[in-house]
């Protein structure tokens, strides 16, 4: 078997970014620091750790135990006010009507056209909701069409910054900081509680497919509180800190907004077609191009490859690189990486429909030469 990179690997993907006001840096930035981080992100204009020096140590707590993540750059717009079911509702491509406090769900957030602007978690509280957003200016949306519609509502960005643990140990850690009802709580559902008197919401959500929680703080000055706390709960399990991992989710394929979609992409196009409501009584932007999409069938299809021998192919990917087949460019690749679970090496792919349904043979003209691949499902078995 390939052994991992036990570092990201020294490429020109390796630069050194200089910090100004316009970069924020997160209310768990001083406690990554402390964790030894090695590498950084730019995630909704905030810094985002992505590494601790060990890949192999971090994808074997996400797999096998505990992992806390600092995952504040999942900024919340916030909708609160008399009109914000209204408002919320004619955001989501999704019949929410039937969506309680105490709820999330994954939502498509598109433009009149249907293209994918966001793909967040929607948290419904008490007397708000939290569009836990992926990485595009959505306060600027929200704010226009809110203004333009006449809603009455207020948004804005609150003081929330999300913790994530992740991993099979993830829910004992959790039961030991908020006591054993929390393992009644559904997937993506939520509670308003707190640790210590920090103020928090809990929700069982994460970008993993191996469970776990994410601890939407309330207040920034806590972050290094709250941080030690999961720390001390998790040490029994063997907690260390990590961040979203790469080889996990494209196993899992769970989409990344802006590097897995292209500007144009609709959510058919994103793999998440099942999180779309068109035969529905309910309004929302972009619902009309929607139904077309449905009828008409999408353009392109978000896939998994498998591609030949056990190469750890370059990762991280700068670009997205083509995919032919017989010579002619059906799509591209947006993300690669050797599985050990798989022993295989894997990507994430949109490609075109006919080609999908076509089969056969592709081949992908990734920087380290051009390598044949075949299609998968997704995720990956
Ligand atoms: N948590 C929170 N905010 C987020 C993310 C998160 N914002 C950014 C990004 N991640 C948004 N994108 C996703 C993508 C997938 C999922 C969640 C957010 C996800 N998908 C599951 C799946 O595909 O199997 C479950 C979906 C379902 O069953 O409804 O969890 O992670 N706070």
């Amino acid at each position: 078997m390939n052994s991992l990179h036990t570092t990201i690997p020294a490429s020109s993907s390796q630069i050194t970014l200089t910090m100004s006001p316009r970069i924020r840096r997160s209310a768990f930035y001083e406690a990554s620091v402390r964790e030894g981080v090695t590498h950084f992100t730019v995630y909704n204009k905030m810094l985002m750790p992505i590494s601790f020096g060990n890949l192999e140590a971090e994808l074997h707590r996400l797999m096998h135990g505990v992992a806390m993540w600092d995952v504040a750059v999942e900024r919340q717009v916030e909708v609160s006010g008399p009109d914000a079911d209204r408002l919320v509702q004619h955001l989501s491509a999704r019949d929410l009507s039937k969506m309680t406090a105490g709820q999330g769900k994954y939502v498509a957030m598109c433009d009149y056209q249907g293209r994918l602007l966001n793909d967040p978690v929607l948290l419904k509280l008490s007397d708000r909701y939290w569009f836990s957003l992926a990485d595009s200016d959505m306060l600027l949306w929200v704010r226009a069409v809110a203004g333009e519609g006449q809603f009455d509502v207020n948004v804005c960005e609150p003081d929330v910054s999300p913790l994530a643990v992740q991993g099979p140990r993830a829910e004992d850690v959790v039961a030991r900081l908020f006591g054993e009802q929390i393992r009644a709580i559904k997937y993506f559902g939520c509670i308003e509680t707190d640790l210590q008197g920090i103020p928090l919401v809990l929700c069982r959500s994460g970008w993993s497919k191996q469970g776990g929680f994410e601890l939407f703080l309330r207040d920034a000055s806590k972050g290094d509180q709250l941080w030690e706390l999961v720390k001390a709960a998790g040490q029994e399990y063997g907690i260390g800190p990590g961040a979203p991992n790469h080889i996990e989710r494209v196993e899992s394929g769970l989409l990344s907004w802006g590097g897995d979609t292209t500007p144009d992409s609709n959510p058919f196009e994103a793999n998440m077609g099942k999180y779309v409501d068109v035969d529905t009584a309910v309004n929302y932007i972009g619902k009309a191009a929607l139904q077309k999409v449905v009828a008409d069938g999408p353009a392109r299809l978000f896939v998994g490859l498998i591609l030949d021998g056990t190469a750890p192919s370059a990762w991280p990917l700068i670009e997205r690189v083509p995919v032919s087949a017989n010579g002619n460019v059906v799509g591209t690749m947006s993300a690669v990486v050797y599985s050990p679970r798989l022993g295989r090496t894997i990507g994430l792919a949109q490609i075109n429909r006919q080609a999908v349904e076509a089969g056969g043979r592709l081949e992908v003209h990734a920087p380290n030469g051009v390598q044949g691949a075949v299609l998968s499902a997704l995720p990956f078995a």
